[in-house]
């Protein structure tokens, strides 16, 4: 058995659903209860990629913290994966993706990011479609995928290709070295 250990971060506007999608992924829950973002700075979840090799997530959430620039700094220092989230019902929250990916990438250099669409389940209300996300999603070289925090829609396999690309891009950084 090979195991890594990663820490990985999500990032993007309040209210887009990063607490919840960590809650779905490491617990396979939803419950609008725990708004406060959690206490401590991260939770733990194991993924079996396959027989052979293991993934510790170290998964880090934005708290209220977030409004300072230089606490935010540290947010990022180590992370070897990152997930950029965005509300598929709110345009602006589209809209600053881009602030959130420069200032992630200047700490971090280039590592495996995902974009994800949350909210999928509240279809009537989608806002962000016509405004091309896979062309923001390819700029960024990061896989752009809908999910749902609420249903579960798109998110365990999501954190999972992370893990996937996390372990690839260590692999590849060890060759170098
Ligand atoms: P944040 O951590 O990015 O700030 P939260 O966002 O996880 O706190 O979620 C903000 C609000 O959006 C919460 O609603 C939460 O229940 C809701 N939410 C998160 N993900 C989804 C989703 O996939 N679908 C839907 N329909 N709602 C979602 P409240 O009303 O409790 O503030
Ligand atoms: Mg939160």
């Amino acid at each position: 058995m090979v195991k890594y250990d990663a820490k990985i971060v999500l990032l993007g506007e309040g209210a887009v659903g990063k607490t919840s999608l960590i809650h779905r992924f490491v617990q396979d829950t939803f419950s609008s209860n725990y708004k406060l973002t959690i206490g401590s700075n991260f939770l733990l979840k194991r993924i079996e990629l396959d027989q052979t090799t293991r993934v510790l997530f170290q998964i880090w959430d934005l708290s209220g913290q977030q409004a300072f620039r230089t606490v935010r700094a540290q947010y990022y220092l180590y992370s070897r994966g990152a997930i950029l989230v965005f509300d598929l019902t709110r345009l602006s929250t589209f809209q600053k993706l881009e602030r959130w990916y420069s200032e992630l990438i200047d700490k971090t250099g280039v590592i495996p990011l995902m974009l994800f669409g949350n909210k999928s389940d509240l279809e009537a209300q989608i806002q962000v479609d016509q405004h091309h996300p896979e062309e923001m999603a390819q700029r960024f070289n990061a896989k752009y995928v809908k999910t749902s925090a609420l249903t579960g829609d798109g998110v365990e396999e999501s954190f999972t290709e992370l893990a996937r690309e996390v372990v690839d891009h260590i692999k590849t950084k060890i060759k170098k070295d």
